[in-house]
């Protein structure tokens, strides 16, 4: 094998490592999860509930397109309440999204929100309703 036998070889190595890189790289982006906060805000009605969701990539950069549902149970009392399943829209800027939901009692809740698009992200959030 000569020098250039063996500058070449090296030289289609390295290529083929960075476009593997390239190819990679964005598949093992889409796959990390999503990171998921929250506000909640009361409405003018009683044990109503607006909430906020932010949602943020492994970047840190807003999710757009995202779909997310939010169910609450209160975790003391199982199979004791139906809260219907709140689904979140736009809420105007990118990453952020809104819903509402009513709660049936006041008392220690917990809301599940489940972002099933573009990453499948679950997080529970415990709050306290008056
Ligand atoms: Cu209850």
């Amino acid at each position: 094998m000569t020098a250039r036998h063996f500058n070449r070889i090296t030289t289609a190595a390295v290529l083929l490592f960075v476009s593997a890189g390239w190819l990679l790289a964005p598949a093992f982006a889409q796959s990390e999860p999503l990171s998921v906060e929250w506000t909640l805000a009361k409405t003018g009605k009683r044990l109503e509930r607006e909430a906020l969701i932010i949602v943020t990539n492994a970047q840190g950069q807003p999710v757009s397109d995202a779909s997310i549902e939010v169910k609450v149970d209160m975790p003391s009392m199982p199979m004791m309440h139906a809260v219907p399943k709140a689904t979140a829209t736009p809420a105007g800027q990118p990453g952020r999204y809104k819903t509402k939901f009513t709660l049936e009692m006041a008392g220690e809740w917990a809301a599940q929100i489940e972002v099933t698009k573009p990453v499948r992200t679950k997080v529970v959030k415990k709050f306290n309703a008056d």
